[in-house]
């Protein structure tokens, strides 16, 4: 059966909506043909001046990788260039640009997980998409899209425009997304669980010992440090991924707008659950800030609910 390329998906998802104009389908593609080219570079990083950083400082406190920059000008420029933009917020920005046109807003982060570019370690880009709005600090729940592309022993994108979760598989020798994933679904349960463990000594007494019940009951620990990655195996295998708030960083470590929400809004596009603590969803969050925090539980459904109940 022929292949479907993004592109072809994309359009004939946009006849689904009878108001598109296909901006955000300009959009979608613009941050696709973005990602292949930080693909191809990640794939030489070792051959050619792009690893190491660049002695800045990031919003997240982390060291600003050369990957990272050449990531974020690139996705700036090719938005830029597409004119269907009126704001770019970014991890790697302290404050969003203002692109003048456009009918929406996209959060994004260009390189999440850069720090494990020198050790081979797979990354991702994450976006979010909202229309333009009298705020750009909106509720997860009016994103219009949201994805990442994974690059990892293969790269692939993987977004939702709100009627289901779809991947897409590059295929290096023609330069194109083509459908590998249809209408992704998250396993119902899963073996897998995924938290930094080391910061067990911060964690409330509930969290340990949801913790430990997991490993007594036989669940296997995964986990590798770059969200994208943990993300997409727990949506490919099911599985629950976890970074909770705990003493030392009491709104979590990662960020809402460009972390949380996309993936919550793709987690649960695929059938799973997301929480931020007790039963709140971050979805429902009125933002305050673009670079704010988040704890994150997420995965599928039936883990999500067992780490709930085992609150009570
Ligand atoms: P820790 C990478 O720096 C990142 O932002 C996410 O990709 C990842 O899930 C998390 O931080 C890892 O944080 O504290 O476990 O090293």
């Amino acid at each position: 059966m022929q292949a479907i390329s993004l592109t072809d998906f994309i359009l004939e998802d946009q006849k689904t909506n009878l108001h598109a104009r296909g901006n955000l389908t300009r959009i979608l593609n613009d941050i696709a043909e973005s990602g292949k080219i930080i693909g191809l570079h990640l794939k030489k990083a070792g051959l050619v001046d792009i690893l190491g950083t660049t002695g800045d400082i990031n919003t997240s406190s982390d060291e600003v990788k050369k990957i990272d920059v050449f990531s974020n000008n690139l996705l700036i420029k090719t938005l830029t260039i597409g004119e269907q933009v009126a704001t770019i917020a970014s991890e790697e920005l302290e404050n969003p640009i203002e692109l003048g046109t456009g009918d929406y807003v996209v959060f994004m982060d260009p390189l999440d997980g850069s720090a494990n570019t020198d050790a081979n370690i797979p990354v991702g880009t994450i976006f979010s998409i909202y229309h333009k709005s009298d705020s750009i600090l909106q509720p997860g729940r009016k994103q219009v899209a949201a994805g990442y592309i994974l690059y990892g022993t293969s790269d692939i994108l993987v977004y939702t425009c709100g009627h289901g979760v779809n991947g897409f598989t590059l295929d290096p020798s023609i330069g194109t997304f083509l459908l590998s994933h249809s209408d992704m679904k998250i396993p119902e349960d899963g073996d897998i669980y995924s938290v930094n463990e080391a910061n067990s000594p911060q964690w409330d007494d509930t969290l340990i010992r949801f913790i430990e019940s997991l490993k007594t009951s036989g669940k296997r620990a995964r986990y590798i440090g770059s969200m994208v990655a943990d993300v997409h195996r727990t949506l490919i295998k099911g599985g629950l991924f976890m970074y909770p708030n705990d003493n030392k960083n009491t709104t979590g470590k990662l960020r809402l707008m460009y972390e949380v929400n996309p993936m919550a809004f793709l987690v649960e596009q695929a059938g799973g659950r997301v929480i931020s603590h007790e039963t709140t969803n971050p979805l429902d969050a009125v933002p305050s800030s673009v670079h704010e925090k988040s704890p994150v539980i997420l995965g599928s459904k039936s883990l999500v609910e067992n780490f709930i109940h085992f609150e009570k």
